[in-house]
């Protein structure tokens, strides 16, 4: 099957409402074309700047604007992010992702993510992170830094949107989306789902991301943690299925990207995961915190991946890694 960017809503739809087992059948029999079928890429994430965000994301125990019970943190220290990366690439991941309650970088705050993503290269991990909004001359100076991923959400349909966030718009996203291609880096791209859309909206992001000019490399599918004190605290949970169809559908149309179990998975059984997973899921955040919420935790994860009889996908070659491995033997 070849990668196609010219989806309609109608074909979506018409995928989404199959047979479940029909679907997981197509997307595990697509997911193997593509991947190694039992191999799951594994990241970490690190909160480098924690709450008293300015914009209102209703879902987000970050915002300014909501009352989440929460230990805020100005920027953290550089020498604290390498000492959490090197734990990362002791526990077997291979990307650490950091990320900032900002609405942007500020200016000021460029000298710092750049010398942080130099270290964190140089340590043989990939590099992601997640600011918020980017302009063209910021994304082109992450890259140079060598930051390989960003991960900017849509987060949902174009239609709900407003409803969950006000303070930027959904063109302001894609316009972040296209600096952060257009200086080369890979995109990190997805949503959440359980934040009281309906299947339409669930469509709707699916249809946004599957027809950007090319997929993101990655596309987190988070699962609604809700958090006291949001305006989301108490929305109506979304039944599990259909999130796993949500991502049988992302696999479908995106079928050379990996597909994340992001936010979420720390409530799900294993059962659930692994249904997931059978979907096409091929990446996981590993670790015991996601960025202020609690994630399933290494020795789960250990224990799910040996009754699946999952490995970690191991690091891809690249010229810095090779370089550190040299030194390494050296
Ligand atoms: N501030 C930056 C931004 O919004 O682009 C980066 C960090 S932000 C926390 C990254 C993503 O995490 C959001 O776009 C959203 O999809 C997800 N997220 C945040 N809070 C969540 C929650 N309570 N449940 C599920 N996903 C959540
Ligand atoms: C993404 O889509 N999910 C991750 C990552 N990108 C940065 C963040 C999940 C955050 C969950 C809520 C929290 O821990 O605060
Ligand atoms: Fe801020 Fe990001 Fe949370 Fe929105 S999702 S409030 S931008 S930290």
């Amino acid at each position: 099957m070849d990668i196609r960017n010219d989806w309609s809503r109608t074909e979506i739809h018409a995928l989404y409402q199959q047979p479940l087992m029909d679907l997981l059948f197509q997307a595990q029999q697509l997911h193997r074309q593509y991947f190694a079928a039992n191999q799951i890429q594994v990241s970490t994430l690190l909160s480098i700047k924690t709450g008293k965000c300015p914009e209102d994301c209703k879902y987000c125990a970050q915002s300014a604007h909501y009352d989440a019970k929460l230990a805020t943190e100005k920027r953290i220290a550089i020498e604290k992010v390498i000492q959490a990366a090197q734990e990362s690439k002791a526990s077997g991941a291979t990307r650490f992702c950091m990320g900032a309650a900002w609405r942007n970088p500020h200016e000021r705050d460029m000298p710092y993510v750049l010398d942080m993503i130099q270290q964190v290269k140089a340590m043989g991990l990939e590099t992601c992170m997640t600011l918020g909004m980017l302009n063209a001359s910021q994304a082109e100076r992450l890259k140079t830094a060598g930051l390989d991923y960003y991960n900017h959400n849509l987060d949902t349909s174009r239609e709900y949107y407003s409803h969950i966030i006000s303070t930027r718009t959904f063109d302001d996203r894609l316009d972040t989306l296209s600096h952060v291609r257009d200086a080369g880096l890979k995109v990190c791209s997805g949503g959440i789902v359980g934040l009281g859309e309906n299947r339409q909206d669930r469509i709707g992001l699916l249809y946004e991301l599957a027809t950007l000019p090319l997929h993101p490399e990655s596309v987190p599918i988070n699962l609604l943690v809700p958090i006291a004190g949001t305006p989301l605290a108490d929305v109506e949970k979304l039944d599990v299925i259909e999130w796993i169809r949500t991502i049988a559908v992302a696999r479908l149309l995106m079928p050379k990207s990996y597909i994340r179990l992001s936010a979420g998975r720390e409530s799900l059984s294993d059962s659930e995961q692994a249904m997931a997973f059978m979907a096409g899921a091929n990446s996981i955040f590993s670790g015991e915190k996601l960025l202020t919420t609690a994630n399933a935790g290494e020795s789960r994860d250990q224990a799910l991946f040996a009754k699946l009889g999952l490995g970690v996908e191991p690091a891809k070659p690249s010229l810095a890694n090779l370089a550190v491995d040299a030194m390494a033997v050296a």
